[in-house]
């Protein structure tokens, strides 16, 4: 076996031990989780999320984003957080097979993980999730989750860079959004711009964003991309590396990371919060809510 087609064959099992700890890992307990949490001596990934609403073509550009940037030295995972809907699997599926045709000769690595039976659209794993995939050396891990209502929130402690993609037929759903929601994203994509309505829903959302800029703060680029015109892709893989350099020079990093270490733990608490709760007996007397509260809250001091 030669030197290369060693390394390779190694990766390869590195590889399927990471999928099966991610399977592990987002249908953990809290307990588990903290036994596999791995944190020594990781480097951070650079962690971009892609976020928007559904069908607007987040697997496909992600897939684009992949292949366009695995071509430099760089090693990236997908993870797709699945809504676990039985009515969507197939579609998911499909969307799979799809992104596996475009990185088929590229080394990028993809997982689907299932939400759970988390409201937001988000697993309540992934921040153990993103630390194994960070864990395991990564420098860049592409992240896709269905963008409604809260999941912005989560998403955005956990990455360092928040793409919205947009379909150009997704005005009704921006109106629908929580307000601000556009305001949380560092670039804006309206996808699908071979479709009408691209370029005016753009400047309609360039109109809005220059609020931000009389408030002092930054303003997202918005960009119009195409799965099929590799300039645009090109292009959002372009705004994805300024908004990196603009996080170095802006942002305090070691801030970052303590407020990310926070989200983590508040994302932990409350699902030991869920565990305990749920494991009450339905017919258990509770005498009051300070009474519950305060056994609950015994009980996870006790646990830590
Ligand atoms: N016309 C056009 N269609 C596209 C483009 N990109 C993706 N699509 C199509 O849009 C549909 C949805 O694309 P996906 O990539 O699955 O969208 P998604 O946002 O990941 O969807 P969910 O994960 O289900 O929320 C698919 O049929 C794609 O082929 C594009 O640039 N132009
Ligand atoms: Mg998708």
């Amino acid at each position: 076996m030669s030197d290369a087609s060693e390394t390779a064959s190694v990766v390869g099992i590195g590889r399927r031990q990471l999928a099966r700890d991610l399977s592990k890992i987002a249908r953990a307990s809290v307990a588990e989780s903290l036994q596999l949490l791995r944190e020594a001596g990781t480097v951070p990934a650079r962690r971009i999320g892609f976020t928007g609403p559904p069908g607007a073509g987040k697997s496909t550009l992600i897939g684009r984003v992949a292949k366009a940037r695995a071509a430099r030295d760089e090693s990236i995972a997908i993870i797709a957080i699945d809504p676990s809907s039985p009515a969507t699997s197939g579609a998911l599926l499909g969307d799979r097979v799809r992104m596996d045709a475009v990185l088929a000769d590229t080394d990028v690595f993809i997982r689907s993980l299932p939400s759970g039976w988390s409201a937001d659209g988000l697993s309540d794993n992934l921040a153990d999730v993103l630390a194994a995939v960070e864990a395991d050396g990564f420098g860049e891990i592409l992240l896709e989750s269905v963008g409604v209502g809260q999941v912005e929130n989560g998403a955005r402690a956990l990455v360092d860079t928040l793409v919205l993609a947009l379909g150009p037929q997704s005005g009704d759903q921006i109106q629908a959004m929580k307000a601000g929601v556009l305001e949380t994203a560092d670039i804006v994509v309206v996808n699908k711009c071979d479709l009408p309505g691209a370029e005016r829903m753009a400047q309609d959302i360039r109109n809005v964003l220059e609020r931000n800029r009389a408030n002092g703060r930054r303003v997202a680029p918005v960009l119009l991309t195409r799965a099929n015109d590799e300039a645009s892709i090109g292009q959002l893989s372009n705004a994805i590396d300024e908004h990196t350099q603009w996080r170095a020079a802006h942002l305090d990093v070691a801030r970052v990371a303590e407020t990310r270490k926070r989200f983590h733990v508040r994302s932990l608490l409350t699902r030991r919060v869920a565990e305990l709760i749920d494991a009450l007996p339905d017919d258990a007397p509770t005498a009051s809510v300070a009474e519950l509260y305060a056994h609950i809250a015994k009980q996870i001091s006790g646990s830590g």
